[in-house]
């Protein structure tokens, strides 16, 4: 592996040779390798990526918007730290090798990532880390970036695809499910305002990251403040409200996202809070008044449309998402619909939270 991995090294011309490297574990799609290499008595560590080419069949134009998101942040906020992605001898960011994988290599950061967490300040600097690259990226034309998943969050198009699904029922599993189709089906037009209203051009194009889990911010081991937001693979043009909603529907519930028993499952509002304390902390003054508003509507959206991605995999054969037992998806949608309803609940009082954490912004408390 070390003669295959300095190949690959070589082509990006990194300086040295390598002496040790490990495979990293987190993560389930890409293959990822820390490899250290010795160069005039120094070491230095980079991170090697294989990109899984059957999830992302668009590696090169992944890379071609990953390319211009660094870029961007490296040119316009030089204080703080952007992943840096080594470039081959003809200038591209990526390497196909001979058996046709796909490969990519980026400096490593020392740093320590949070999967689920309790620390309410750990939370905050979540928000913080997300809410700087949105606002980082707001004077960024969106329209630059590649629709590498099209209608990746277009929730009105997810649900009609689930009920086309569902009246199709291909592995006869409709029946099953008839308590959460029913309630997608009262909910399903305000689950897909927002995504209407996207599409109709009444919120601004933004650079969304579409994978906002706490566990992609990477964190300084020393002073647990937030280094840099990884995992730029679903970089798109989006609606900054999802990226909010989807970090919160993650880092918010009591529960995990799979919970089985779902009477632990309930939306937090002390964690609502520090991440929007965060998030809006560095937003306030980039999104727009309607974006603002959104930000709740958005977390229920996007709870609703997991749910139903998960529901419409389950249907379907469960070919998407990959599953431990056969349940697993319907438990994930339960556990999903569990949350959409605590939002919802809820709804009046995290609307106040959004307004009182914009208030202490604007007032810089
Ligand atoms: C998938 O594979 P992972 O965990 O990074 C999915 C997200 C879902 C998430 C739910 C490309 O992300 O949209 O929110 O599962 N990513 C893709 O766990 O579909
Ligand atoms: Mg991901």
């Amino acid at each position: 592996m070390i003669k295959k991995l300095q190949k690959i090294g070589d082509k990006f011309r990194l300086p040295g040779r390598i002496v040790s490297y490990e495979t990293v574990k987190r993560g389930n799609i890409n293959s990822t390798y820390c490899v250290t290499y010795e160069n005039e008595g120094k070491n230095k560590n980079y991170m090697f990526q294989k990109v899984n080419t059957f999830v992302f069949k668009d590696p090169v134009h992944i890379m071609e918007n990953i390319d211009h998101v660094t870029s961007h942040i490296i040119r316009h906020h030089a204080d703080s730290p952007a992943l840096h992605f080594h470039h081959t001898e003809d200038g591209s960011n990526f390497w196909f090798d001979e058996d046709g994988s796909f490969w990519r290599i980026m400096n490593a950061v020392d740093s320590i990532t949070f999967d689920t967490c309790d620390d309410l300040e750990v939370i905050r600097n979540t928000g913080e880390a997300f809410g700087r690259f949105q606002m980082q990226l707001s004077d960024f034309d969106a329209s630059l970036l590649h629709e590498t998943i099209p209608d990746f969050h277009n929730t009105k198009k997810r649900l009609d695809t689930l009920f086309e699904h569902a009246a199709e029922d291909p592995c006869e599993r409709a029946a099953s499910v008839a308590d959460e189709l029913t309630y997608i089906a009262g909910v399903r037009e305000r689950a897909g305002e927002l995504s209407v209203r996207y599409a109709a051009g009444e919120f601004p194009l933004r650079v969304t990251h579409n994978d906002t889990k706490a566990n992609n911010v990477l964190f300084d081991p020393k002073t647990k403040k937030p280094l840099v937001v990884i995992d730029l693979d679903t970089v798109m043009p989006g609606m900054a409200m999802y990226d909010f909603g989807d970090a919160v529907r993650f880092i918010a519930n009591t529960a995990a996202e799979d919970e089985k028993d779902v009477s632990k499952v309930s939306f937090d509002e002390d964690k609502f809070r520090a991440f929007c304390e965060g998030y809006v902390g560095q937003v306030w003054n980039s999104l727009t008044p309607d974006e603002i508003d959104s930000l709740v509507p958005a977390s229920f959206a996007i709870t609703v449309e997991l749910a139903s991605r998960f529901l419409d995999d389950y249907l379907t054969g469960d070919k998407y998402f990959k599953t431990d037992y056969p349940e697993h998806n319907i438990v994930r949608t339960r556990c999903q619909l569990a949350l959409a309803k605590d939002i919802d609940k809820k709804s009046a009082d995290l609307a106040a939270i959004v307004r009182e954490t914009v208030e202490a912004a604007r007032a810089g408390r």
